[in-house]
């Protein structure tokens, strides 16, 4: 047993010194001196005093010849720049993509067909509707947005968490975005869509019903940004060395399965701790467990699009992997933490239409959209064309062109041509080899404001959603639903709603109507096209059927008191640290607890500040006493009760069951995930039991909306 049960936090930070020094005329002059070189201007000019501007005398104004005080505070005045539109909220990291099956039959790309290549690549995860400092547990969809270096250029996947869109057109695109946000005359609410603006507008968009259920199911509340998967959305295409082109979507799944987390947790972990989804990122990276995720494409050829049931085109559809199985192509790791959050994460400007040869469009009308929207935005956002230049932005290859000056020009092109075609050597050419071809698709047709046929039924994929989900992921829509509408204050907008569910599930329409205290089933909303039933269950879609099994990457809160046993800590510990997950210990003073056999358990939350709604799992394991005094506590008593009803397995020692029964879990509660630690036996069966992530079949117990 070692001294003391303690993580390495790291390194302090280093703190600077202060000094006082006194100048010439007597003054006093509070200096700092740090550790690196010496504080300059803009300009490089050593500074002298950094806390006190230059005045005239001890009392007297302060001089416009003070320029370091007036750059200082010109720059501070000038550091803002205007926020994302949507996405605003993000938070990326640093990787590498390595190819491990080559896709040469298929692409000329040399990142999908140099097997062993590593690509490095930065990916920016993001909410929303949310403005910048929203909490990170919105429910909202995650932002996925992948840049890859690739050598011939950047390719830019700008995905989602969801595989499908709210709308089929991107000239929607302002009015959803609207919608979702604050209301425009209050200002609120922020970052949460549910308010009578968002389903008025999705009530009067019957196309957004597929991507309701996605959003409605626990896929807006993930874990961490280490269990979401990614997709591309879109149907891209691939085009070969001889110019023949295939269908694609692109998949990535993280290796660490999905996980999310229950409504009731995540509107709490927005207290605890709003920042918990970015604070989970850089702790993992910086203790060197980097999260993984495979590569994946789904292939298809005109034959399968013509003969598939929808519009490989329509972005509000997706194609069940039964009918084009994921193909892994290879798999990237985010291995290294920014330097710095605005220059790299906050200036990062994913665009869609950034794409390598061998990679192309298609016509799905959102994508169009899209390739425009994204380098306009970026010129409102980031102030100057030149946004290029910036590092996070720049490719690592050579970029040559005749594209010139502009506002922070930062490049400094050598020689006297600035055009082409012209006769001065060694500049630039195009080059029909190597330079980027767009695929000789035929394009005809009238001109025409329309919406393709192909496109109109926007309810039987919806319903393969839901009928592909488990029983408990069921109760959480029908659940999400109620919540959302129950916060929409005009009752007929309530009512069109469920109308529209009629055409996806009786059942969960019976639920949510009920769930409202409707007063009588509204009509089921006239369909374009009729519902399919005989679309089957896919399980991909299911994110309890695509978990890990496994601890691994997840935390475990062990809950200590002074007195408690040593030896069920430490086996706690041992175990956590070999299944390869972490542990925090928890405890009534933030410096820990005296345990049992006199050794220091070393805290790193103090019980006020580490709700269980921080944790995957918890362990009590305190003294008598210390269930005594725990069983006064509200906050304590919340602990353990938060962490009952968020169907978590709770590990218990003998001394612990009356404090448990304080926060309100008696003998008839006591279900197979409250298990008791009497032993290393106890311990390393409880930690096999933590694979399972929770025991949902308790919330059938636990909520009064329980069918
Ligand atoms: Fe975006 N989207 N989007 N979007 N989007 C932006 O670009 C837009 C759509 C997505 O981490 C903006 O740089 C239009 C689908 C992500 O920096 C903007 C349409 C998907 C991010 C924009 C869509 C996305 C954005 C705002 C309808 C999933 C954050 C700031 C046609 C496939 C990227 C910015 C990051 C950001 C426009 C729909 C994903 C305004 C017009 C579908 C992940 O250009």
């Amino acid at each position: 047993m070692t001294k003391t049960i303690a993580k390495d936090t790291g390194t302090p930070p280093q703190g600077a010194k202060f000094e006082t020094q006194i100048g010439e005329g007597g003054e006093l002059h509070q200096i700092t001196s740090g550790d690196s070189d010496v504080l300059t201007t803009q300009q490089g000019i050593p500074v002298f005093d950094d806390q006190n501007s230059l005045k005239v005398g001890d009392r007297g104004p302060t001089l416009l010849e003070d320029f370091h005080f007036r750059e200082k505070i010109f720059h501070f005045d000038h550091e803002r720049i205007p926020e994302r539109v949507v996405h605003a909220r993000g938070y990326g990291a640093h990787g590498t993509f390595t190819l491990t099956e080559s896709l040469e039959e298929f692409t000329s790309a040399g990142i999908l067909t140099e097997v062993g290549e590593q690509t490095p690549m930065f990916l920016r995860f993001s909410t929303v509707a949310g403005n910048k400092g929203s909490a990170d547990l919105a429910r909202d969809v995650r932002g996925f947005a992948v840049k890859f270096y690739t050598k011939e250029g950047n390719w830019d996947v700008v995905g989602n968490n969801i595989p499908v869109f709210f709308i089929q057109d991107a000239i929607k695109f302002p009015d959803l975005i609207h919608a979702a946000k604050q209301e425009p005359d209050r200002g609120f609410p922020q970052a949460q869509t549910a308010h009578d603006n968002f389903w008025d507008f999705i009530s009067l968009t019957p196309e957004s019903m597929h991507m309701v259920m996605w959003i409605m199911s626990d896929r807006t509340i993930p874990r961490g940004f280490r269990f979401v998967e990614g997709f591309g959305v879109h149907t891209f295409r691939l085009v070969n060395a001889e110019g023949k082109g295939t269908y694609v979507k692109f998949h990535f799944k993280p290796k660490l399965g999905l996980q999310s987390v229950a409504w009731n947790e995540a509107v709490k972990i927005n207290g605890a701790d709003p920042d918990f989804h970015r604070r989970d990122l850089w702790d993992s990276i910086d203790q060197g467990n980097f999260p993984e995720w495979d590569m994946g494409v789904q292939l298809f050829d005109d034959e399968f699009a013509d003969n598939f049931e929808f519009d490989v085109l329509d972005a509000t559809k997706v194609i069940p992997e039964e009918q084009i199985p994921v193909r892994i192509i290879g798999s990237f790791k985010l291995d290294r933490l920014v330097d710095n959050f605005f220059a790299e994460t906050e200036q990062v400007a994913f665009c869609t239409q950034n794409i390598v040869p061998g990679i192309g469009f298609t016509n799905d009308p959102l994508l169009q959209g899209r390739n425009f929207s994204y380098l306009d935005t970026q010129l409102k956002r980031l102030g100057s064309p030149n946004f290029t230049h910036i590092p996070i932005n720049a490719p690592n290859i050579p970029v040559n062109n005749y594209q010139q000056d502009g506002h922070m020009e930062m490049h400094a092109r050598k020689g006297r041509a600035n055009y082409e075609p012209n006769s001065w050597a060694g500049t630039p050419r195009e080059s029909p080899s190597k330079g980027y071809k767009h695929f000789p698709s035929q394009e005809t047709g009238r001109k025409a404001q329309v919406r393709s046929a192909t496109f109109a039924d926007h309810y039987s994929q919806a319903r393969q959603f839901f009928i592909s989900q488990t029983a408990i992921e069921q109760k959480h829509i029908g659940d999400a639903l109620t919540f959302e509408l129950s916060k929409v204050e005009r009752v007929d907008i309530r009512e069109l709603m469920v109308g529209h569910l009629l055409n996806i599930d009786e059942t969960l329409a019976k639920t949510v109507a009920t769930g409202l205290g409707l007063k009588s089933m509204p009509p089921k909303v006239k369909a374009a096209v009729e519902t399919r039933t005989d679309l089957p269950a896919s399980d991909a879609l299911s994110i309890l059927k695509n978990t890990s099994g496994s601890f691994e990457g997840r935390k475990l809160g062990i809950l200590v008191t002074d007195g408690a046993p040593a030896a069920i800590v430490q086996a706690l510990v041992d175990g956590i640290v070999a299944a390869k997950a972490t542990y925090e210990i928890i405890a009534p003073k933030v410096a820990g607890a005296t345990l049992d056999d006199g050794t220091l358990a070393e805290g790193k939350q103090k019980i006020d500040g580490a709700p269980s709604v921080l944790y995957d799992a918890v362990a009590i394991v305190v003294s008598a006493d210390g269930a005594k005094k725990l069983g006064k506590d509200k906050t304590a008593k919340d602990f353990v009760s938060d962490a009952f009803g968020h169907a978590k397995f709770i590990g218990f020692n003998a001394d612990a069951k009356p404090f448990l029964e304080k926060a309100g879990i008696e003998d008839e509660d006591m279900d197979d995930g409250v298990i008791a630690l009497g032993g290393k036996g106890d311990v390393d069966a409880f930690l096999k039991t933590l694979g399972k992530l929770r025991i949902w079949e308790r919330e059938l117990n636990v909520d009064l909306d329980a069918p």
